[in-house]
């Protein structure tokens, strides 16, 4: 439980946040693009708001085992405890055990703000036991926000239920409009007693996911689509679901990379279906408009994933770990979103005093791309050497725009750096100019710089926006000298 954030940990640590009160936006939507009543539901929703992912955690409870239809890409029996993609889960749980789970979970992380049900299989084939699980956290926890996410052929049938069960969020995987498309996706679907396939199965189930999406939006609920980026099958095809989602008023889009390892067993794994480069799937986020929000944090969780996105805990509250569970004392989830209400508007603050110096560097520099090392809070608070993911930032005249995070294994272990792992990281550091550290060793710096990458460890806790802009600042500085 080491990792759980204390409250404590959202206050600036060892070194006070940097004098540039310099630079930053968000490329996330914050509460100037939307109604007040919007805002109020997503601000503490991780997944929903990206700047809300680096202070509040989420939970899934592996309730919903069983699923209504394939997808090429899903293999629920494998399972590993540190692999981090949907449909996979530890354990099972009826809805008694997921009550203890969220009960202690809650207990020991006042960062939890939202309990979802995402699987192993679909949230609503066996929607029952999905439905009893939110009613009984409701009991004891009434200050969570529940979401759910489903692959759509039951939706249409439970819109009344997850209006009545306070659901505000919901998750749809559509990963095609086309059923021509579709039927390269999903091989079959069990739908009213019956299988189906090939593209009469996409059909349906297409027809069903939009059917779905509609019922939900018409009774306000914030819908969320995520679309598995398949090379080759659906690549062509992105903008096109994007076309059709904005129509209907979802919320937010989120593109996700296939994840395919003939490891996993699953039918594209095993055919050589590769997934998208971080390039290529750039390339298609930055595609899209409209009115829907473009996602770029997810971390395509597991089943019982717990914890902050880019922090898996899961491991950490299995059953058998649970204890006694204490009755549910909302108090510290109170006072931790106080707290992070004063530490977003300071570092709003912040970010826009230093966004206002930038565009006088910006015409000789223009925009550079680099990573942080942070686990969450907003601040660079990470050792290189701890890094198991970095969250990359583009930075330009207009400001600081989180772009995406890539994952990798960390390089210290246990005092020593592993030289294999710096070649992964590396290679996942591709196209980044410097990376920012609260503190890196010599020999992992030299690393770095032959490769063309800065380490900046100037910056230790400050917000990331502020030190990235103040080190621009100073990379436009030291142009100005060296062509004075
Ligand atoms: Fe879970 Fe999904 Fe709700 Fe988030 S996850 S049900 S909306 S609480 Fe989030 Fe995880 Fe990405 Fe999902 S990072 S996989 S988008
Ligand atoms: Fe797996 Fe989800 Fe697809 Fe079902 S809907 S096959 S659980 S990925």
């Amino acid at each position: 439980m080491s990792q759980v954030i204390a409250l404590s940990a959202l206050k600036a640590g060892p070194k006070p946040a940097s004098g540039c009160k310099s630079a930053s936006c968000g490329s996330a939507k914050g509460p100037g693009d939307m109604p007040p009543e919007v805002w109020a539901r997503v601000k503490e929703h991780p997944c929903y708001n990206e700047e809300a992912h680096h202070y509040f955690a989420r939970m899934h409870v592996a309730v919903a085992p069983a699923c209504n239809i394939q997808c090429n890409y899903c293999n629920r029996k494998y399972d590993c405890a540190n692999e981090s993609r949907p449909g996979v889960t530890s354990e099972r749980l009826t809805p008694e055990q997921a009550v203890r789970k969220v009960t202690a979970v809650a207990a020991k992380m006042p960062q939890l703000s939202v309990l979802g049900v995402a699987g192993p299989g679909d949230a609503l084939f066996d929607a029952d036991k999905t439905f009893e699980t939110f009613e009984r956290v409701r009991a004891v926890l009434p200050d969570l926000r529940f979401c759910l996410s489903t692959n759509g052929l039951a939706l249409p049938d439970n819109i009344d239920r997850i209006v009545a069960a306070g659901i505000d969020h919901v998750t749809i995987t559509i990963s095609a409009v086309d059923p021509e498309i579709g039927a390269k996706i999903y091989p079959w679907i069990y739908f009213q007693g019956k299988r189906h396939t090939g593209v009469e199965a996409a059909r349906i189930l297409l027809a069903r996911q939009i059917e779905g999406l509609e019922g939900l939006v018409a009774k306000g609920v914030l819908v969320k689509v995520n679309t598995v980026l398949i090379p080759g099958i659906n690549d062509h095809h992105i903008k096109a679901v994007n076309d059709e989602l904005t129509k209907r008023g979802v919320f937010l889009h989120n593109v996700l990379p296939l994840i395919s390892d003939p490891a996993h067993g699953t039918a594209f794994g095993l055919s050589g279906q590769r997934g998208p480069t971080p390039a290529e799937l750039s390339a298609v986020q930055d595609q899209l408009g409209g009115s829907a929000g473009v996602m770029r944090h997810c971390r395509q969780c597991r089943a019982d994933a717990v914890g902050l996105l880019g922090e898996d805990l899961s491991q950490d509250f299995t059953l058998d770990k649970l204890g006694d569970i204490a009755v549910p004392d909302p108090e510290p989830r109170r006072l931790y979103r106080e707290v992070v209400e004063r530490e977003r508007a300071d570092r709003q603050a912040a970010a826009r005093s230093a966004t206002a110096g930038l565009s006088a560097s910006s015409s000789s520099l223009g925009a550079r791309r680099v990573a942080v090392c942070t686990k969450g809070g907003g601040r660079v608070n990470v050792h290189f050497g701890h890094a198991t993911e970095f969250q990359i930032f583009e930075i330009d005249g207009n400001g600081v725009r989180f772009t995406g995070h890539r994952k990798v294994e960390n390089y210290c272990q246990g005092g020593y750096g592993e030289d294999e792992r710096m070649d992964g990281i590396l290679a996942a550091l591709s196209g980044i100019e410097a990376v920012f550290v609260s503190k890196i060793g010599r020999c992992p710096k030299e690393d770095l710089a032959k490769a063309g990458i800065a380490a900046i460890d100037a910056y230790p806790f400050d917000y990331i926006e502020t030190a990235i802009a103040a080190w621009y600042a100073e990379l436009g500085v030291q142009g100005t000298r060296l062509t004075a």
